[in-house]
């Protein structure tokens, strides 16, 4: 057992989890997927977690060393009002700093939970938050300088539900884990222990740490029981850095309803749902009609299987039509632009590797043949039964793998510095963002503090995935945002923007902003 990982932590009573040990198999045998425990705050206006270290048997030959929010891995589904004031706690267990940031809330900068607000080991974190917004499906994770990556790797992440309590009459799906799933998608390596493994060298720094195995909800082959009618899915992409071509083998529509920043004015139907890393969508699938047992692929780089559904009779079928409309909040006019800025995210060519990486990206199909470049490898290479959990991401040149260098990975030519403030916004206004990616790689940008909509991507309409109010989008050309600043974030607690590939924002794909 990997003790260095969050010191301290087994020795101070970390449980051993199996996610969904305690539920049904299905009909054949196969186990069924289960939701992240349900905590709803709509009520009490409290929201309690604890960051705490956990040993979680993934698949079932022996624990693995995890963290997770009030459970071993990950964390529960939080249930928030969208426009109600909560009082937040956030305890740490484990033995190193941690921090909750709310991707997606639009929440001023103190209460952003971003590296500028470090849990200490022992230490608290507790603020009022005044929450105003559309109802969405948004997330939360660690965000401790430098170390996101294997924080969110490791399980600090979790899923929240921002409602206002009119999804019933809207004709959506409310039955939690019933006719309403949360599906968290991430990869990950393990060794044959069965402990994971995070030991991310030169490549996955460069193309992002890549897995090829498949977790939903931190459960390895399960099986998503479902009602026959119309079930709504809250789809999550919590990998570090895989991005995922959703869609059913049997190729049924998908009706997307939601964006990051919530709903669409009416359902989309889409075959293919792209996801990049910290991207949430929701859709609704009718499984009412077809195949009683269609299974959701990714086609992103090599073919993988992400969850086999399974139609249940005893599940009661609430919904069986598609709601006409849903009351989106109206898109900003982009004559309301009041400045314009220029945003580069860089990937230079002083690492050695650079090169060698991007040739073998540079192919056909273009910068998706990067998420076929490690798929299907499992446990990594040189780390048998005595893995070293390796040189991580310490916030530092030193704590980068060798041949990579943190001045490669930059924003208008500048890695992150927690000490430097890179531009200041004013409140109440509309900017438009031209942001552009860097290298053969298509990079997540992910802006906190704000919702903004995606004006054009590589000089054509937006997909039907970024036409929403989006948080993070993917820089597949040159990208324009408008963003409306609507919160306020101070030089001690500014907002990050970034790249969400963990591995770049960890290595200095970032920056910060002020708005005043
Ligand atoms: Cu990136």
């Amino acid at each position: 057992m990997d003790r260095r990982l969050f010191l301290g932590g087994l020795a101070a009573g970390g449980a051993l989890a199996t996610p969904g040990a305690a539920f049904a198999q299905s009909a054949d045998g196969r186990r069924r997927l289960t939701m992240p425990q349900r905590l709803d705050t709509t009520a009490t206006g409290r929201l309690d977690l604890m960051a705490q270290p956990g040993e979680t048997d993934f698949l079932g030959t022996g624990p693995s060393a995890t963290a997770g929010f009030n459970q071993g891995f990950l964390g529960p589904t939080i249930v928030m009002r969208n426009d109600g004031a909560l009082a937040v706690r956030v305890g740490n267990r484990l033995g190193e700093t941690a921090t909750v940031h709310w991707h997606g809330l639009v929440v001023p900068g103190e209460h952003d939970g971003g590296p500028h607000s470090p849990i200490r080991p022992g230490g608290e974190w507790a603020v009022e938050m005044a929450l105003d917004q559309p109802p969405a499906t948004v997330w939360y994770h660690s965000h401790a300088h430098g170390s996101t990556a294997r924080h969110v790797y490791y399980g600090l992440a979790g899923v929240i539900h921002l409602t206002d309590g009119r999804d019933d009459a809207r004709g959506l799906p409310v039955g939690y884990g019933i006719d309403d799933l949360t599906l968290v998608i991430q990869d990950r390596r393990f060794d044959p222990a069965g402990r994971l493994v995070y030991a991310p060298d030169t490549t996955d720094i460069l193309n992002g740490f890549l897995a090829g195995r498949i977790l939903v909800n931190g459960q390895v082959d399960r099986v998503a029981a479902v009602p026959r009618g119309l079930v709504r899915l809250r789809l999550l992409n919590g990998s570090n850095a895989r991005f995922y071509g959703l869609h059913f083998d049997d190729r049924r529509p998908m009706h997307l309803i939601a964006t990051d920043g919530g709903y669409l004015p009416r359902p989309r139907a889409v075959e293919f749902l792209r996801m990049a890393p910290g991207e949430r969508a929701e859709v609704l699938v009718d499984f009412a009609a077809g195949g009683d047992a269609p299974v959701l692929m990714s086609a992103l780089g090599l073919p993988m299987r992400i969850l086999p559904f399974a139609v249940d009779d005893t599940l009661p079928a609430r919904i069986t039509r598609l709601p006409d409309a849903l009351d989106a909040a109206p898109f900003i006019d982009a004559g309301a632009a009041t400045r314009t800025r220029r945003l580069a995210l860089n990937m230079g060519g002083g690492s050695t590797g650079i090169s060698r990486i991007a040739d073998g990206l540079v192919a056909p199909s273009g910068a998706h043949a990067r998420h076929g470049a490690h798929a299907g490898r499992g446990a990594h290479a040189g780390h048998g039964a005595d893995f070293d959990p390796g040189p991580f991401l310490g916030g530092g040149p030193d704590g980068l793998p060798e041949g990579v260098r943190m001045s490669d990975f930059s924003i208008n030519g500048r890695p992150y510095d927690m000490r430097r403030i890179d531009f200041e916004a004013t409140r109440g206004t509309v900017e438009r963002w031209t942001v552009t990616g860097g290298g053969a790689i298509e990079h997540p940008f992910h802006v906190h503090g704000v919702q903004f909509q995606v004006l054009s991507v590589g000089g054509g309409a937006p997909r039907p995935e970024d036409s929403g109010w989006k948080d993070t989008v993917v820089l597949a050309g040159a990208t324009d945002l408008l963003v409306r600043f609507d919160r306020t974030a101070g030089p001690t607690h500014p907002y990050m923007y970034h790249c969400h590939i963990l591995e770049h924002e960890d290595a200095g794909m970032m920056g910060q902003f002020t708005v005043a």
